[in-house]
């Protein structure tokens, strides 16, 4: 119960977050709808988006590179971690030459022929439960431009929710996440919470595969990013119905924000009773086992949750 509760004011201050984000995108994409109208009759007041390919091949790879070989990392037993710049003298590995490094290649969104190389280093992977690609992960985290600055954070004791199905998260994270693992909590008793073997690593991003040409308060536009994370813990059952998160996901195409079985507007993902039928989907496992996804009463190939006609 603690836990529930715990989780439900983390998802509160979540929820705030992502509202103040989305409001920011639609801005933006607002501003730049408008200023594309603009004709060229005053001048040349029209905004260019930038190429993708040339932007991350002849701008982007070398920075993101570079910036790799030229720093290094520290990292206590709390796992808190400290960028600094490699003098000439240096004895510390870079980033670039650290044994733990992995790259994905990971194709743009956009673009299909363009692919990135999206690195990470995993500190701890975790020792809990795999992270899963849509679940709700609550992280700690620091993200840093490539000098360094840091342009937000949250720390150990404000950790927050971020819904890897959220359309306004960076691939960036939706791709490395479920690479970790989640850790465990042991509730102190006077509203606080102590995490052990999360997961905790680092990520380093092209723009491509973050905001890309959307500035953002602190980050200019085409920026490539770096992220300081921890894991600590991941819901794999968003609405507690007793359907896993990725079993949401009815039609299976890896997204589970196209699946509203009831058209209630309300996707599965987020709805305690999928089909709308008055009856909460854990309440339609007909045999018992804590599984609704392997009951189908009148043998209609459709299991009773996803059934209005049946519970
Ligand atoms: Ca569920
Ligand atoms: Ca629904
Ligand atoms: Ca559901
Ligand atoms: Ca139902």
């Amino acid at each position: 119960m603690q836990k529930e509760l715990f989780i439900e004011n983390a998802r509160k201050i979540n929820n705030n977050r992502m509202n103040i984000k989305i409001l920011l995108l639609t801005g933006l994409s607002l501003f730049l709808m408008a200023s594309s109208c603009k004709k060229d009759d005053e001048g040349g007041g029209t905004i260019k988006i930038r190429d993708r390919v040339k932007q991350y091949n002849e701008e982007e790879k070398d920075s993101i590179e570079n910036f790799m070989k030229t720093h290094f990392y520290y990292i206590d037993n709390q796992y808190n971690v400290k960028i600094a710049s490699l003098g000439s003298s240096s004895t510390h590995t870079s980033i670039w030459d650290d044994p733990g490094l992995v790259t994905l290649q990971v194709k743009d969104p956009v673009v299909d022929s363009l692919v990135y190389d999206l690195y990470y280093i995993p500190f701890r992977t975790g020792d809990n439960k795999p992270i899963q690609k849509m679940d709700n992960v609550l992280v700690a985290y620091q993200g840093l431009l490539l000098n360094l600055e840091i342009f937000d954070e949250r720390i150990d004791v404000m950790p927050v929710w971020i819904d890897l199905n959220s359309r306004t998260l960076i691939q960036a994270w939706k791709e490395v996440f479920p690479h970790f693992k989640d850790g465990t909590y042991t509730d102190n008793g006077d509203g606080t919470f102590t995490f052990s073997d999360y997961g905790s690593g680092m990520l380093i991003t092209p723009s491509g595969l973050a905001y890309y040409d959307l500035a953002q308060h602190k980050i200019p536009a085409y920026s490539p990013l770096v992220f300081i994370f921890k894991s600590f813990l991941a819901d794999d059952d968003i609405d507690n119905d007793t359907v896993k998160n990725t079993d949401e996901d009815v039609n299976q195409n890896g997204n589970a924000l196209d699946d509203d079985t009831d058209g209630d507007g309300t996707y599965n993902i987020y709805d305690n009773d999928d089909d709308g039928d008055g009856v909460l989907t854990k309440d339609e496992d007909a045999n018992g086992d804590g599984d609704p996804t392997n009951d189908d009463t009148d043998g209609d190939g459709t299991p009773d949750y996803l059934d209005a006609d049946t519970h």
